[in-house]
Formats: C-alpha cells, sequence, structure tokens
C-alpha cells in the first residue's frame, strides 16, 4: 500500500503529460488543471511536467490544494513572463500562447524550494 501511495504523484503527472502530448500534432486551444500539492513535506505543482504544441492557446487552471500554512502559494513561468499567487480555495486561470518552443522551468516564486516543474512546448 505505501508503494502504491509513494507512486501515485509520479502516475497522476505521467498519465496528464501523456493526454496533453497525444494532440500536440494539431495545434489548438487547450486547457489544463494544475494542483499544487503537498506530499511528505515537498510542495509540488502537478502534473510536473505539461507539453504543449508551439502555437497553442493554453489555458492552464490552477489549484492551491496545499492544506498547511502558508495559504498563498506562487506559480511562474519566467520565460512567458507568468507569474501569479494562488489562494488556497481560490482557484486561479491563467492564458498564454505557446510561440515559443522550448523547455521551460515552472516554479512558486514566493518558496523557492519547491519541487520545479517544467513546460515543454514541441515545434
Ligand atoms: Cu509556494
Amino acid at each position: 500500500m505505501r508503494r502504491l501511495v509513494t507512486m501515485l504523484p509520479v502516475a497522476l503527472s505521467l498519465i496528464a503529460t501523456s493526454i496533453l502530448s497525444a494532440s500536440a500534432a494539431q495545434p489548438a486551444a487547450m486547457t489544463v488543471t494544475m494542483v499544487n500539492v503537498e506530499y511528505e513535506g515537498t510542495k509540488m505543482w502537478l502534473p510536473g511536467t505539461i507539453t504543449v504544441p508551439k502555437g497553442a492557446k493554453v489555458t492552464v487552471k490552477l489549484v492551491n490544494n496545499v492544506p498547511s500554512e502558508p495559504a498563498q502559494h506562487g506559480f511562474a513561468i519566467p520565460a512567458y513572463n507568468i507569474q501569479e499567487v494562488v489562494n488556497r480555495g481560490e482557484p486561479k486561470t491563467v492564458e498564454f500562447t505557446a510561440d515559443k518552443a522550448g523547455v521551460f522551468p515552472i516554479s512558486c516564486q514566493l518558496h523557492p524550494a519547491h519541487v520545479a516543474g517544467q513546460l515543454v512546448v514541441v515545434p
């Protein structure tokens, strides 16, 4: 059971990544939900990687589900000039056009110790 629980964040991340990748051939509007969670003391946005085709109009719904204090966490993709603060219980939406291909870090600008994720924009 413990092993299953340990693998859960990874499994969730892989599932969400493959769903987005499956439609990477057709630039379009894409929506993904990212959830900030705390797992055994570590905070991270999941899925850890989001993959989108270059040119896609991307909508990211951000949900801060971290139960411990503080009640605010950041969501930043510096390469895309995105920087938001998300309060627990108050989902926020970020929209951008993925006009630059590459791999870009996603982090919490308020607490740099968080595990960082990445945005992958496929040319
Ligand atoms: Cu944070």
